[in-house]
């Protein structure tokens, strides 16, 4: 006899006031994340990291092809490494590459060339784009929407780190190919952020800056 291919869907109702204070709590916790760029050296709970990540894994993605790799990096050589090379290219996005309209933009957010956070905070995530999947006999099959699934895989992630009760923060040094060599990834592998994680600095400070009310952001047809 041939498998089911189609189970039923496990939905559990709210009525309309537990909706209601739901969204409306989930978006005041969700307001208190911050991106924050001063971590304590302090561990953190290795089980906390992989229910995270095994969160981040139940995105949606294009024909489930689940299109991501994390890499968990607390080694404190491999942060050392990835300290280096990202420095290395933030020097130079820093002192010529960057626009000065781009720089401009950043100027509220008070980042520069130096990535100590790197070394201090105890857990790095390095976040990769499976462009495509190998299969069991090695022929490559294209994945469709990576970038939007693993966009959505690593909104979730943030949103299940700073639930669990820890900082991060979206990391993009530019070009990261040096992330596929110091963390051992294949080259159908994209490196498509890092993520650092851990608990603030005690005198952690972050930048004034605010987000968009809603009529500036979303409109009624
Ligand atoms: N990757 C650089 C520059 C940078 C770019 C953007 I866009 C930011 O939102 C923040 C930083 C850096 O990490 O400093």
């Amino acid at each position: 006899m041939s498998e089911e291919k189609f189970s039923p869907l496990n939905f559990t109702e709210k009525n309309t006031d537990e909706m209601i204070a739901t969204s409306r709590s989930f978006y005041l916790d969700m307001k208190r994340r911050r991106t924050v760029r001063d971590f304590s050296d302090r561990p953190i709970p290795e089980e906390v990291i992989n229910n995270a990540i095994l969160a981040a894994g139940t995105a949606p993605s294009g024909a489930n092809q689940q299109p991501w790799h994390f890499v968990i990096v607390k080694n404190p050589e491999t942060k050392r490494k990835i300290r280096e090379a990202a420095e290395k290219e933030e020097r130079e996005f820093y002192q010529g590459r960057a626009p000065e309209e781009w720089l401009k933009a950043l100027q509220p957010l008070g980042t520069d060339e130096n990535k100590p956070f790197l070394e201090i905070a105890p857990c790095l995530i390095g976040v990769f784009l499976k462009k495509n999947t190998i299969d069991e006999k090695g022929v490559a099959h294209k994945n469709y929407y990576p970038t939007e699934s693993v966009g959505i895989a690593t909104g979730i992630l943030i949103t299940a780190l700073h639930q669990a009760g820890l900082a991060t923060l979206t990391h993009t040094p530019s070009p990261m190919k040096f992330l596929n060599e110091i963390l051992g990834r294949p080259d159908n592998e994209r490196p498509f952020l890092l993520l650092i994680t851990g608990y603030p600095g005690k005198d952690a400070m972050v930048p004034n800056i605010s987000k968009y009310k809603l009529d500036q952001i979303a409109s009624y047809d």
